[in-house]
């Protein structure tokens, strides 16, 4: 499929996921505000090659792009037409797996260059994809840019029972504790992980964040988690609220 890849294809592409978020609703990320500039690297992604997104991420940041707008509007942008073929059929698990690792690719050579000490180190954040779950590309977004904010970051990874959460909470002591889910079926997991915080007596010493693709601000209230974060940036600024309350 990748080798088919035509060069008009792109802006048929974005135009099919844009509609197709208009629809469904379930696919977030901004990427409606994605323009020409960044066209090749959102290519690059959806072609799974890892050396041309590196380059290309290193170009546009010697070209004086904002780095978060290259990760916004380039590689998450890239990443979301690749949901869509995936939805679709038109695209398989391997291939989705090499857009991913081109996506990290281009995370990782713009990683140094994220401007870091906005705000002075605030606190611990643990962090986790819920049990079940073995996604983590949003969420090592999510923890990037929390530490590009100041935050000292606990990523536990993926498929992380409560027993864990729990773990890491005694261990760490965070100010935060953050969870992230991509599949309906895992959802239910943040719920089961914040009952068993409160029955642990933890529940009054941290503020718990959930986010990731199928999760709504009305879910985050249902399960009783004190915030939802939409996408990266939106989840640092509500870390930083909820500390300042
Ligand atoms: Co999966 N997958 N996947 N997948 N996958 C989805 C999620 C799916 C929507 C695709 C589809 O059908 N359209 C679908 C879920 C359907 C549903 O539940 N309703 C799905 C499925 C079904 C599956 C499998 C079951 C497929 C199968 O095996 N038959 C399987 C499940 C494996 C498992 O977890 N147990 C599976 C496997 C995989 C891969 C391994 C191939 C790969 C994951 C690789 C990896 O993560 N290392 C993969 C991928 C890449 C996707 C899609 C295509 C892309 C996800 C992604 O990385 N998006 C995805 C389709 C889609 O979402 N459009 C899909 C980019 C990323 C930057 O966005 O993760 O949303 P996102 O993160 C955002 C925000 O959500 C937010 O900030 C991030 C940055 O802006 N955010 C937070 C995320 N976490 C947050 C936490 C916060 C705050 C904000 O606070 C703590």
């Amino acid at each position: 499929m990748n080798a088919h890849f035509a060069g008009m294809e792109i802006a048929q592409l974005i135009k099919r996921t844009t509609l197709s978020m208009e629809q469904s609703n379930t696919i977030k990320g901004g990427f409606i505000r994605v323009m020409g500039k960044f066209d090749e690297i959102q290519k690059a992604v959806f072609e799974g090659n890892v050396e041309r997104v590196k380059n290309l991420a290193e170009t546009l940041v010697a070209a004086g792009e904002d780095p978060l707008a290259i990760i916004d509007d380039g590689l998450i942008a890239g990443m979301n037409i690749v949901g869509t073929r995936f939805k679709e059929g038109e695209m398989f698990v391997p291939e989705v797996m090499m857009s991913a690792s081109a996506m990290n690719a281009g995370v990782d050579a713009i990683r140094p260059l994220v401007k870091s000490g906005e705000i002075q180190s605030a606190g611990v954040i643990v962090i986790g994809t819920v049990k079940g779950d073995l996604h983590d590309i949003g969420k090592n977004l999510v923890c990037m840019i929390l530490r590009s904010a100041g935050f000292e970051v606990v990523d536990l990874g993926v498929d992380i029972s409560s027993e864990k959460f729990i773990d890491a909470i005694n261990k760490h002591n965070p100010k935060i504790v953050g969870m992230s889910a991509l599949l309906t079926t895992t959802m239910p997991a943040m719920k089961e992980t914040i009952d068993t915080i409160a029955e642990m007596g933890l529940r009054n010493k941290i503020k718990i964040i959930v986010g990731g693709a199928p999760v709504s601000r009305e879910f985050a209230e249902q399960i009783g988690a004190d915030g939802y974060g939409d996408d990266a940036i939106s989840a640092r600024d509500l870390c930083i609220n909820l500390l300042n309350k």
